[in-house]
């Protein structure tokens, strides 16, 4: 199956031959002052700097989260919306609890986006899935409900099915949604990247939809989580994810050689390009240190 997302100008294809698709999640403020701060002065910059340092570690896509408590989303997403779209070509993923921000950032998204998200409550499936169908959008659906995430891979699996029926019922077709199976972190339960894994491959096998996942949760709490995340990504592309919400700048090379290992990178190609181009910034990096 292929969910196409674009720009104003790109295209990006996510499925599970090609490249695995990497959605930068730098653009989000739970947890870094700075940009809650920047937001909330109405300063932009610092988005486009967040924006364009993504583009430049590998990100295809860009997730953008303006959740600022006393901050109204419902203006303040679609102007960093127009913005973003001023400033960079990557396809946008509109990231929001609120129903009637996403309809507002809809409106002014240029090509095709991705919202992020739904999930199986009722009050979202009613309020997010006409207008996602509306604008000819791709959604994340997320496997919760009313109840929360459920402990075990069999009522994700429902969940997934419930969300893609009633996507399918609003006029919305699989290949426009992209289920996200959740993942808690590993140091509080044991069995939290298990039951995701697990979920992947129920998901993928049942209804053959793409899946997304947001990884930097799997490591919360422990020491070196970047360690933590890299397996894990490893085994969630093993099991049939094929998109991901994540830092590119720390995890690219992990996307990358997951590729090569699954025979998605013919000749290396994409994973070459990358550890040079890495190297030449590092290089860069080490003269003007030299110099400075
Ligand atoms: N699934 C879907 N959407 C999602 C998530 C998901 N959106 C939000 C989140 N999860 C993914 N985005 C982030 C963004 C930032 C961080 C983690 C996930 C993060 N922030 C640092 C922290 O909290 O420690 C901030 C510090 C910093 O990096 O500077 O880790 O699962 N569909």
């Amino acid at each position: 199956m292929k969910t196409v997302l674009k720009s104003q100008s790109q295209e990006v294809v996510v499925s599970m031959d090609g490249p695995i698709v990497m959605i930068g999640e730098k653009i989000n403020p739970t947890g870094r002052k700075k940009l809650a701060a920047a937001l909330q002065a109405g300063d932009f910059e610092y988005v486009k700097q967040q924006a364009l340092q993504q583009a430049a570690f590998g990100a295809h896509v860009l997730d953008v989260n303006v959740s600022v408590p006393g901050l109204d989303e419902k203006s303040l997403l679609p102007a960093v919306v127009k913005f973003l779209t001023a400033h960079t070509q990557l396809p946008l993923c509109l990231d929001s609890n609120n129903p009637q921000a996403l309809a507002a950032a809809l409106e002014v998204a240029p090509g095709k986006p991705l919202v992020n998200s739904v999930s199986g409550e009722e009050g979202k499936l009613r309020d997010i899935l006409p207008v996602v169908k509306d604008r000819g959008a791709a959604v994340i659906g997320l496997t919760m409900d009313n109840a929360g995430i459920p402990a075990d891979a069999e009522a994700r699996l429902a969940i997934a099915g419930k969300i893609i029926e009633r996507a399918a019922k609003a006029g919305i077709p699989a290949e426009d949604v992209l289920i996200d199976p959740l993942v808690l972190s590993v140091g509080a339960d044991q069995k939290a990247a298990a039951v995701t894994l697990q979920t992947i491959a129920l998901v993928r096998r049942e209804f053959g939809v793409n899946i997304n996942l947001g990884a930097s949760n799997v490591s919360f709490g422990l020491p070196d989580r970047q360690t933590v995340n890299q397996a894990f990504l490893a085994l969630a592309f093993g099991a049939g994810a094929s998109c991901v919400i994540t830092d590119a700048e720390k995890l690219a090379g992990a996307v990358l050689a997951s590729d090569l290992l699954l025979g998605r990178d013919p000749y290396g190609k994409r994973y070459l390009i990358h550890v040079r181009r890495m190297q030449a910034a590092a290089a860069a990096a080490a003269a003007g240190g030299a110099r400075g």
